[in-house]
C-alpha cells in the first residue's frame, strides 16, 4: 500500500521531467547549451538539502542530458558502458542550479526503472567535475587541477570485502573532493560535509524488488569557495555524467545494461567543461530564458576587403577581426580570457635535457574573419629563434576547428587540428589535419618568415614569422547559409628554440582554449553580422539590437576602443571596474542615434590588470535603461 502511494506520487513528480526528456538537442547561437546561470537567490530564498524540490527550483535554469541524444556539442555525449540498454531507461536526467554564496545548489532528477547498485560498472551514480580555479595557467601535468565529486550506489564495488549484497536502501557514497575519505556520510568531517553535502529522495523504491521504480531526486550543495573561485561573477568550469545501470539484480549479462550521459565532462578529464555563469544580476527574479552570451564573436570581413593567402598580412583590418593571443606566463592575459578560457588556457613546457628554463616563451598573436564561404585566419608569431626543424619538433602554430554534424561513438565532438610547421626552407608545411585538409578539403594555407627571420642563423635573434589559412565551412559540415552561425574555434603556437649549447634547447607551447588535438573543449564563438563597422564608404547600417563589443587592442597601452552598437536614440554610459568591482572611469553619450558608436578608454594613471566594462543604454523614447553583458580587458603597461 504504501509501495502504491509512493508511485501515484513520484508519477506527478515526474510526469513534468518526462514530456520533454527525449527532445531533440538544438544547438543555436542565442541558446548556448553549454552554459547556463546559476540564478542567484533574493533575500530569504534558500534551498533546504533533502532530495525534495521546493518550489524555488521552479526559478532555476537547468540542462537535460538524454541518452541517445546527440547535441552536437563539445565535451558532451553518451555512450553504452556495459550490456544492452534498456529502452525507455537509459540515462537520462534534468540538472537545476541556483546560488547563494557560498554555495552552489544542484538538483538532479533522474528517470530510472532500477535504483541502486552493485559492483563496478553496476551502479548508478553522478560524477560531477569542477575545475579548480588557479592562479598561475602553467600546467604541470594533464590532470591537474581538476575536482572529481564522484556520488555512488556502489557500494559492493567500494567496500568488497564488506557487502555480498549492497545495502538497499542505504544513500549513495561519497567519494572525491581531495579530503573525503570515501563512503558513507557519517564517515566524513564537519569539513568535509561543508565542502559538499548531498541528500538523495528515491522515488518508487529500489531495484531490491521485481517492480519497476520510478527514479530519485538528488540533492547537491557544492562551497564554491572551497575550488577558489571568489564567487561574485565567475565561470565555474563544471560538467557532470550520468551513471544509469539497469536490471542488475538479474545478474545475467544480457539484462546487465550501463549507459552513461554527460554534459560537458565525461570523467571528469581535465579537458570538456562546460560553465556555470555566477552572475549577480541574474537572479530568481529575472526573466527565464536567459542565455549566457558567446565568449566571443567573429567580424565578417568588410565588403569589398578580400584576403589573399600569402602570409603577408598587411590586407588584415585590426578593427574589424577577432583578435586573441597566447603568450607565455601572461597570467593576466589568461585570466581575461572569456567562459572556461581562463582554465582551459595556458601554457606548457615539455621534458627536454631535463627541463631547461624557457628563454624565449611561445608567444602568438591570431586574428579571425569570415565571408559567406569561407573563415580565414592569420597567426603572427613572435620567436627569437625559428628553428631547422628535425623530425620530432618543429616551431608552428595550430588552430582548432570544430565540425558540425559530426560525432563519434561516444558523442564526443572533437576538433580538426590545422597545423602549419615552419620547414627546413622557411616555408609553410601541412601537418595533422591539415594535411588531408588541404590536398582534399580546399583549406589554402602560407607562411611567410618575418624578413628579420635568419633561418640558418642561432646568433641573431629572430623577430618570428606569419601564417594565414583559408578554411571553406562546407569542408567542416556547415551548410550555406552557416546554420546557426556557432563556430568552436581554439589556437596554440609550439616553440622550439635550438642553441649551439643543445643543453639549452627548449620546447615549449601556449595555447587558447584547446591545449591538445581532438580533447579540449574550445571557445563558443559566434558568427557575427555582416559588417559590423560603418567603414569609409558604407552605408550607414542600422543594427538590429543593443550590443557592446570586444575592445581592441587587447591587452591595451594604454588605450583601447571600446565598440558598440544601439538600435534605438539613446542615453548610454560607459562603467569601466577594476577586480575589486570599483568603479574607475565612466563616460557618457547623450542622444546617440541608431547606428555603430565607439568609446575611447584610457588607462593612464592606473595600475596593469584586469578590468571590466559594461554599457547603460537608456532609451530615450521608453526611458527603459538596458545593462549589457561584462566584458573585460587587459591594461599591460
Ligand atoms: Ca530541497
Ligand atoms: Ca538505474
Ligand atoms: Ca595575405
Ligand atoms: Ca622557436
Amino acid at each position: 500500500m504504501r509501495r502504491a502511494l509512493f508511485f501515484l506520487m513520484s508519477i506527478v513528480l515526474i510526469a513534468g521531467l518526462s514530456s520533454n526528456l527525449f527532445a531533440q538537442w538544438a544547438v543555436n547561437k542565442n541558446a548556448r547549451e553549454d552554459a547556463r546561470y546559476a540564478r542567484y537567490l533574493q533575500g530569504a530564498e534558500t534551498v533546504t538539502v533533502d532530495g525534495v524540490e521546493e518550489a524555488i527550483w521552479a526559478s532555476a535554469d537547468s540542462i537535460v542530458v538524454g541518452y541517445g541524444q546527440t547535441k552536437y556539442l563539445p565535451g558532451s555525449g553518451y555512450d553504452l558502458w556495459a550490456g544492452q540498454s534498456v529502452p525507455g531507461d537509459s540515462a537520462n536526467a534534468v540538472c537545476k542550479f541556483l546560488f547563494k554564496a557560498p554555495y552552489l545548489y544542484l538538483l538532479y532528477k533522474v528517470q530510472d526503472k532500477y535504483v541502486g547498485g552493485r559492483e563496478w560498472s553496476q551502479f548508478d551514480a553522478i560524477i560531477m567535475g569542477f575545475k579548480e580555479y588557479t592562479a598561475t595557467h602553467s600546467w604541470v601535468q594533464a590532470w591537474d587541477k581538476r575536482m572529481e565529486h564522484f556520488y555512488t550506489w556502489g557500494w559492493k564495488w567500494a567496500f568488497p570485502d564488506s557487502f555480498t549484497v549492497p545495502p538497499v536502501g542505504d544513500p549513495p557514497l561519497f567519494m572525491g573532493n581531495n579530503a573525503v575519505a570515501g563512503g558513507k556520510n557519517e564517515w566524513r568531517t564537519p569539513a568535509q560535509k561543508e565542502r559538499w553535502t548531498a541528500v538523495t529522495n528515491v522515488l518508487g523504491g529500489m531495484s531490491n524488488d521485481s517492480l519497476p521504480d520510478l527514479g530519485w531526486i538528488s540533492e547537491h550543495r557544492i562551497r564554491v569557495d572551497s575550488l577558489g573561485f571568489n564567487m561574485n561573477g565567475d565561470v565555474l568550469p563544471f560538467g557532470f555524467s550520468m551513471f544509469d545501470a539497469d536490471g542488475f539484480l538479474d545478474s545475467s549479462s544480457t539484462n546487465d545494461a550501463h549507459t552513461r550521459t554527460w554534459w560537458g565532462v565525461a570523467w571528469n578529464e581535465n579537458w570538456y567543461y562546460a560553465a556555470l555563469f555566477l552572475d549577480p544580476d541574474v537572479t530568481t527574479a529575472s526573466p527565464g530564458g536567459l542565455i549566457p552570451p558567446a565568449d566571443y564573436t567573429i567580424p565578417h570581413l568588410r565588403s569589398g576587403q578580400t584576403i589573399t593567402v600569402d602570409g603577408d598580412l598587411s590586407e588584415w583590418q585590426a578593427d574589424n577581426t577577432l583578435h586573441f593571443r597566447a603568450k607565455w606566463q601572461d597570467e593576466a592575459g589568461f585570466d581575461a580570457i572569456k567562459g572556461t578560457g581562463a582554465w582551459a588556457s595556458g601554457y606548457q613546457q615539455f621534458d627536454w635535457n631535463g627541463l631547461q628554463a624557457v628563454v624565449d616563451g611561445p608567444e602568438v598573436d591570431y586574428w579571425v574573419t569570415y565571408d559567406d564561404a569561407n573563415m580565414y585566419v592569420s597567426a603572427k608569431v613572435t620567436d627569437q629563434i625559428v628553428t631547422v626543424p628535425n623530425q620530432n619538433r618543429k616551431d608552428g602554430i595550430t588552430f582548432f576547428l570544430t565540425p558540425r554534424k559530426y560525432v563519434n561513438g561516444n558523442g564526443i565532438f572533437p576538433s580538426k587540428t590545422l597545423t602549419v610547421n615552419v620547414d627546413s626552407s622557411g616555408a609553410g608545411q601541412a601537418g595533422d589535419d591539415l594535411v588531408a585538409l588541404a590536398d582534399t578539403g580546399g583549406v589554402e594555407f602560407d607562411l611567410m618568415l618575418d624578413p628579420g627571420t635568419n633561418l640558418g642563423n642561432i646568433t641573431d635573434p629572430d623577430n618570428g614569422y606569419y601564417v594565414e589559412l583559408k578554411i571553406p565551412f562546407s569542408t567542416f559540415s556547415y551548410p550555406a547559409s552557416l546554420g546557426d552561425s556557432v563556430v568552436f574555434i581554439g589556437g596554440l603556437v609550439n616553440d622550439v628554440d635550438i642553441f649551439e649549447d643543445t643543453t639549452s634547447n627548449t620546447h615549449a607551447k601556449t595555447w587558447w582554449f584547446v591545449q591538445q588535438p581532438g580533447q579540449h573543449a574550445p571557445a563558443w564563438v559566434a558568427l557575427g553580422p555582416a559588417n559590423p563597422s560603418v567603414g569609409v564608404g558604407d552605408p550607414a547600417l542600422i543594427p538590429l539590437s543593443i550590443e557592446l563589443f570586444d575592445n581592441y587592442p587587447n591587452p591595451f597601452n594604454p588605450s583601447t576602443t571600446i565598440k558598440y552598437s544601439v538600435n534605438v536614440n539613446a542615453d548610454v554610459s560607459l562603467s569601466v571596474y577594476n577586480i575589486l568591482g570599483q568603479a574607475v572611469s565612466v563616460m557618457n553619450q547623450t542622444n546617440v542615434q541608431p547606428g555603430y558608436n565607439e568609446f575611447k578608454f584610457d588607462g593612464t594613471g592606473l595600475s596593469s590588470g584586469v578590468y571590466l566594462y559594461q554599457l547603460k543604454v537608456k532609451n530615450l523614447n521608453t526611458s527603459q535603461v538596458v545593462n549589457t553583458k561584462v566584458n573585460k580587458m587587459v591594461f599591460l603597461k
